[in-house]
């Protein structure tokens, strides 16, 4: 089996300045505020994930004992989660996604947090890529096939680099193994921040505008 990276993976190391990911950073500040952080756990044992999350955008991702789904509002506060930053959009528009993005799951790592190998396969379509940003210390990203047995390599994210898993990637198996702490002086408290925007529901391509007659 060849472990060359699977078409449609894209890791743009640095692709965010210093002055944006503080930006952004900020704004992300303002979301937690609006919409508190929650930590998911597993459907049916009730494990909790060892990372917190938040969301923001018309849907949200989130996880309790009656499974993963997307939902347009908050599940302790009620209230529908906060706009996504304009900027988000613009990246996203950016690297050539269709549509806009639907949500983003902002995934907070403590020192000690991970995620294991998953897919992300909750979306009603797979047609749009997953744009993820990774803000504050550096982690240890790990990448598999689409199956999830078979070879893995890993990737350091650092703050400011982006992945985009389009393509033959989209259904990618990943996960984070761990976060290196101090690396980053990003985020007050220290530890990092991961975002992902996703498309959740299929979108109709406007029809091309008819041909002026002249
Ligand atoms: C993280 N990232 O970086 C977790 N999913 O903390 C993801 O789960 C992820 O980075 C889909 C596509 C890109 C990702
Ligand atoms: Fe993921």
């Amino acid at each position: 089996m060849s472990d060359a990276p699977l078409e449609g993976l894209a890791v743009l190391p640095g692709r965010l300045s210093a002055a944006e990911q503080r930006a952004l950073a900020d704004e992300v500040a303002d979301v937690i505020a609006a919409a508190p952080l929650f930590t998911p756990v597993m459907p049916r044992t009730g494990a909790p994930f060892s990372v917190r999350m938040t969301n923001c955008g018309p849907l949200g991702w989130v996880a309790d004992r009656a499974g993963y789904r997307y939902q347009p509002t908050h599940p302790e506060t009620g209230d529908p989660w906060p706009a996504m930053p304009q900027r988000l959009i613009d990246l996203w528009s950016e690297l050539g996604a269709p549509a806009d993005p639907e949500t983003c799951l902002i995934n907070v790592y403590a020192p000690g947090a991970r995620m294991g190998l998953h897919q992300d396969r909750d979306e009603g379509t797979f047609d749009a890529p997953v744009v993820s940003v990774s803000l504050g210390d550096t982690a240890v990203f790990r990448m598999g096939g689409t199956t999830r047995r078979g070879p893995t390599r890993s990737v350091r994210l650092a703050s400011g680099d982006v992945v985009v898993f389009g393509g033959a990637a989209r259904l990618m198996y990943h996960g984070i193994d761990r976060v290196l702490a101090g690396s980053s002086t990003l985020l007050p408290g220290g530890g990092r921040i991961n975002l992902t925007l996703r498309r959740v529901t299929p979108w109709t391509t406007p029809s091309p505008k008819p041909r002026s007659s002249r």
